[in-house]
């Protein structure tokens, strides 16, 4: 039998449907899932495929080509390494493990460093777009050496999505730099998926049914907007309960899962020192979702506005989605702001050469959070590839200058009317501070000298020249 061009393990719903998309391009692929019944119903399952089944490792490692292409695609954590464990025995020098999975991007640095000690050759590669994207084109992120990557690079580039005849990946960066940006993209999802939910929460307080925002979401889709998750949010409000005959969406209970990245990017970007407050606030919204018995109780205990009725003042049911669209929008421009410069200060510091308008081109196709939008980014990017903040990008700032008084609007709405926007309202106070010329830091250093003598400069002093206040007031006991 002849060799296969790549292999995969782990036939759970991402491995076999990667699996199958690499060889719908041409290619045999083998086979190994750690429960071998697994690879048997996948392959009894797709009789006419060009695929190899492998009862063992040693099977699976002596039915591929070389230098052997091994796809990864296990439980993220310790499962890669006890994966990469057993292989090593088995494996030639320069034989290629790719680990597709969603594994943190020190972890990668640390097995990269491994296995080249080792003689073999490594790559992290985020992969996104679920089972879909998997199966009819997925956005890659690889990492690792551009060596490596010349070799991945044809059958990376043939199972990726296309957008406008482009393919979905791209060379990210050396080491774990394509672990790296996967983990961003997950926050940056997560943060997508939050504000379309404030958008939806106030559309529910205020009285429109699930028919009208189906409506309000696919109008969207229409224009800037337009975007996968605002398609498929549309989609949702329109689906019945087979059971009950009811919106599925009414029935399904308020209480978020969460995987980890979306943390695992936020502790990141409290470790880089990079704001991030619509991410966080997104992940903020899953954990109080998740904490649904303390909410039930709280919510006959704690009050709320004196007026509980959504009160829509003297604002129309029309000029309230236009100024929710605004404050989506320019909290969205937020989001991505603070989610490339995060990318921007980590690539800086490993010294990645990172391509932001690259990055952002290749989240088009294949993956959540594609979207028109990113078109704006690349072209932001390529224009100034040292931007310093997306926001001062000429297209971002007309957005934002012409939305930003919707958004505080519907910000100041949803707090007299006591609904949570830790995303809407925490993008807007970053847009706010950032285009601050003076903020109450004075007062904080003041304070941090009056009782920690850190010293401060003076706006009548040239910087750089510190000062301490030794006689300030004692406190009366
Ligand atoms: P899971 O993350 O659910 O992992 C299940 C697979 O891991 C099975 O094949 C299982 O084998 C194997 N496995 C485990 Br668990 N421990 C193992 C071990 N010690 N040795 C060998 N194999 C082991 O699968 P998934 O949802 O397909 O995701 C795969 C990766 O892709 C994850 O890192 C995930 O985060 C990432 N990802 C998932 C999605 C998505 O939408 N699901 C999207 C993007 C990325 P078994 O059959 O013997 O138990």
């Amino acid at each position: 039998m002849s060799k296969s061009d790549f292999g995969l393990i782990g036939l759970a719903v991402m491995g076999q449907n990667l699996v199958l998309n690499v060889e719908s391009r041409g290619f045999q692929v083998s086979v190994y899932n750690r429960t071998t019944s697994v690879t048997d119903q996948f392959i009894a399952a797709n009789p006419d495929k060009n695929l190899v089944g492998a009862q063992s490792l040693e099977e699976f490692v002596q039915s591929l080509a070389t230098p052997r292409k091994i796809q990864i695609m296990v439980k993220a954590g310790g499962p890669v390494d006890a994966v990469i464990e057993s292989l090593i025995p088995l494996l030639d020098q320069d034989d290629i493990i790719i680990d597709g999975g969603n594994t943190l991007y020190t972890d990668t640095e640390r097995r990269e460093k491994y296995l080249s000690e080792k003689g073999f050759r490594f790559i992290g590669a985020g992969v996104s777009g679920g089972e879909e994207g998997a199966l009819k084109g997925p956005s890659i992120m690889p990492g690792g050496p551009a060596s490596t990557w010349a070799i991945m690079q044809p059958i990376f580039e043939s199972i990726s999505a296309k957008v406008d005849g482009v393919p979905c990946v791209t060379h990210i960066g050396e080491g774990g730099a394509g672990h790296f940006v996967k983990m961003v993209h997950n926050g940056i999802e997560y943060g997508d998926m939050q504000l379309i939910c404030e958008a939806y929460n106030i559309f529910k307080a205020a009285g429109f049914s699930n028919e009208e925002q189906a409506a309000i979401f696919a109008d969207w889709n229409a224009g800037d907007l337009e975007s996968y998750l605002i398609e498929i949010t549309a989609n949702i409000f329109k689906q019945k309960d087979a059971e009950t005959g009811k919106d599925i969406v009414d029935l399904i209970v308020d209480k978020a899962g969460q995987k980890g990245t979306g943390r695992w990017t936020v502790m990141g970007s409290v470790e880089q020192a990079v704001p991030f407050s619509t991410i966080a606030g997104s992940v903020e919204a899953r954990i109080l979702s998740s904490m649904r018995d303390q909410r039930k109780l709280a919510s006959g205990i704690l009050q709320g506005p004196d007026n509980w009725n959504f009160d829509l003042g003297s604002l129309s049911k029309e000029e309230l989605v236009k100024k929710v669209r605004n404050a989506l929008y320019s909290s969205k421009i937020v989001s991505y702001a603070q989610g490339l410069d995060l990318i921007a200060k980590v690539g800086k510091e490993k010294n990645w050469g990172l391509n932001l308008g690259a990055i952002a081109r290749i989240w088009r196709g294949g993956c959540i959070i594609r979207a028109r939008f990113l078109n704006h980014i690349t072209e932001a990017y390529e224009t100034d590839a040292n931007l310093t903040n997306l926001m001062l990008a000429p297209f971002f700032t007309k957005v934002l200058n012409s939305g930003q008084q919707d958004w505080r609007e519907v910000v100041a709405l949803a707090a007299t009317n006591g609904i949570p926007v830790p995303s809407f309202g925490g993008s807007l106070s970053y847009y706010d501070a950032y285009r601050a010329e003076r903020v109450p830091a004075n007062l904080l250093q003041a304070q941090r000298d009056f009782f920690g003598a850190h010293t401060y400069e003076r706006i009548d002093k040239p910087e750089g020249e510190f000062f301490h206040t030794e006689d300030w007031p004692e406190l009366i006991d």
